[in-house]
Parts: C-alpha cells; sequence; structure tokens
C-alpha cells in the first residue's frame, strides 16, 4: 500500500513533528502541563493530521515505532523546558499511547530505558490511553499496574465514548479522566449534557481521580466546567496546539 509505504519513509526522514496543547487549571488558569499531539510536515501536502494517518498507522502496525519516536521526542521537550523554565516545577507531559504499543512485549523496560536516557522522571508524565484500548488488551491490568509502579500518571482519554464501563475504573490505577469534547459540545445546548458531565466529575471526585475537560471553547462552557467543579481543562478558548517553538514562548510568559 502506498500510503503504508510513505508513512515509513516519514519517519525515517524525519517529517513528523509534534504539536503541544496546553492543559490549564480551571481554578486559576496556570498552565500545568501540555499535550504532545503528532503531525506530520509532508513535503508536498503540508501538516497532515493525525487523524489521517494514525488509522492507518495502526492497521499497518507501523504505530509502534511511530509511537516510540513520539514518546523519546515528548520527553526531550519536556526535559529541555524543564531546564529552561525552573518555575515550571511541576510541569508535566501528556503523551497519547496506542493500545498495540501497551502489549508490545518488553514494553516497560523500553519506557523506563527512554527516561534514564532523557533524564525525565515517570512522575512527569501522564499516559493517555483511549477507552478503546481497554476492551483490545486482555493484559492491560498487568502493564497499567506496572506502569503505575514506574510513577507514571495515568489517563483515559476521550472519556465517556468508549467501552469502558464504570466498573473498571476502580480496577486501574487510573489518575485522570480526559472527558470527551462531544459532552462539553452538548452542554451549552442541552441540559442532559450538563448532568453527564457532572455525573463523570462527581464519580471521579469520589474515586479519587481528577478530571480534565476537552475541547473547550467558550467562556459559557469554561464557568459551566468551573461550577461542576472540573479541575482541568483544555481547548481552543486556551489554545490551540502549537508547534515547540510557540509553547516555549508561552512558557517564557510568565516570571
Ligand atoms: O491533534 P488532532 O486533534 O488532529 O488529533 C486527531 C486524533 O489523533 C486524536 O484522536 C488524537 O488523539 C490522535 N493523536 C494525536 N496525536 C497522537 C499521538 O501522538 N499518538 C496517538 N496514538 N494518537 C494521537
Ligand atoms: O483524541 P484526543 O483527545 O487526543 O484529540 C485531541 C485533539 O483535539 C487534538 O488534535 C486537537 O487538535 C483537538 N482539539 C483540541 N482542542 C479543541 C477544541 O477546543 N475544539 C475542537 N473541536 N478540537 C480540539
Ligand atoms: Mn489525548
Ligand atoms: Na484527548
Amino acid at each position: 500500500m502506498q500510503v503504508e509505504k510513505d508513512l515509513r519513509l516519514a519517519l525515517e526522514r524525519e517529517e513528523f513533528c509534534l504539536h503541544y496543547q496546553p492543559i490549564v487549571s480551571l481554578i486559576n488558569g496556570e498552565i500545568v502541563g501540555f499535550e504532545a499531539l503528532v503531525r506530520w510536515n509532508h513535503p508536498q501536502r503540508g501538516l497532515v493530521s493525525p487523524a489521517e494517518f494514525i488509522p492507518i498507522a495502526e492497521q499497518t502496525g507501523l504505530i509502534t515505532s511511530m509511537s516510540w519516536w513520539i514518546f523519546h521526542q515528548a520527553c526531550c521537550q519536556l526535559r529541555e523546558w524543564q531546564l529552561r523554565f525552573p518555575h515550571y516545577q511541576t510541569l508535566m507531559m501528556s503523551i497519547n499511547l496506542s493500545g498495540k504499543q501497551l502489549e508490545q512485549l518488553g514494553m516497560v523496560e523500553r519506557v523506563d530505558r527512554i527516561l534514564q536516557e532523557v533524564g525525565v522522571a515517570a512522575s512527569s508524565i501522564k499516559l493517555e490511553i483511549t477507552e478503546s484500548s481497554f476492551k483490545e488488551t486482555p493484559a492491560l491490568g498487568t502493564i497499567l499496574n506496572h506502569l503505575k509502579a514506574m510513577g507514571f500518571q495515568l489517563a483515559i482519554d476521550d472519556f465517556g465514548t468508549g467501552y469502558s464501563s464504570l466498573s473498571r475504573l476502580h480496577q486501574f490505577p487510573i489518575d485522570t479522566l480526559k472527558i470527551d469534547r462531544s459532552f462539553i459540545n452538548q452542554m451549552s445546548r442541552d441540559p442532559k449534557g450538563v448532568a453527564i458531565v457532572e455525573a463523570i466529575v462527581i464519580l471521579a471526585q469520589h474515586t479519587n481521580i481528577n478530571t480534565i475537560s476537552e475541547g473547550i471553547e467558550t467562556i459559557a462552557q469554561l464557568e459551566q466546567l468551573q461550577s461542576l467543579n472540573c479541575e482541568f481543562g483544555q481547548g481552543y478558548l486556551f489554545s490551540k496546539p502549537l508547534d515547540s517553538h510557540a509553547a516555549s514562548a508561552l512558557l517564557a510568559q510568565k516570571v
């Protein structure tokens, strides 16, 4: 398949890059971290969205080597920011993991090797796992417990859209639920939307889990989420995903 070949070449030619979207405290607006989001800087087409190439990378198995590149790159960026901006002591880097990567033999050892090499602590990395990987990965519990024991924070991405039943929550060592942006979107139109978000936040609080709302675009949504006591947020209202340079500039604003 041509696309597969193109993706493989792109990896060799280092055509992928990461953009970073701020995650902010909804209490004081401060940046608490960034989510790393991959982009393909295509020589002819310009920036290509991961929505286009991640599914192909997953089908072809190329996602594994791509994910390792992403993990390494995001760790390097975090290390650079820690050195440059020491007042951002507790800055977190959120990295998306694919189900395939979690299943990979020797996954935990490889992660550990990268941390050692780059010099970042597992406790400043948040691993985002989509709900659908829960369905696909039978040994997930064992792997997640291992990653948690190493010090990583663990988040369920796109929460509410996938397959994880609520009962799974206390079965796995989860720190964070990322409330899917479809629910945030619904809030302004439908009181039921508010009720769903409220239920997720309350559920999380009772199980010692914090919440990040995705896709916040309006002040009205922000105020609604503040009144529901959601702790963290992400979305175009605060910032779109930024290239490394622009994200650094944002961090440099705080003295
Ligand atoms: O950044 P954007 O909204 O265009 O991303 C589209 C989709 O691609 C999202 O569902 C997002 O989770 C996924 N995605 C973005 N970056 C990564 C990544 O580094 N790894 C994986 N596995 N998925 C990613
Ligand atoms: O699946 P995941 O949650 O990782 O996807 C993150 C994607 O969501 C990013 O690719 C980013 O471009 C997109 N995104 C981030 N903030 C907003 C927002 O406020 N509105 C919309 N529509 N998309 C957003
Ligand atoms: Mn994510
Ligand atoms: Na997300």
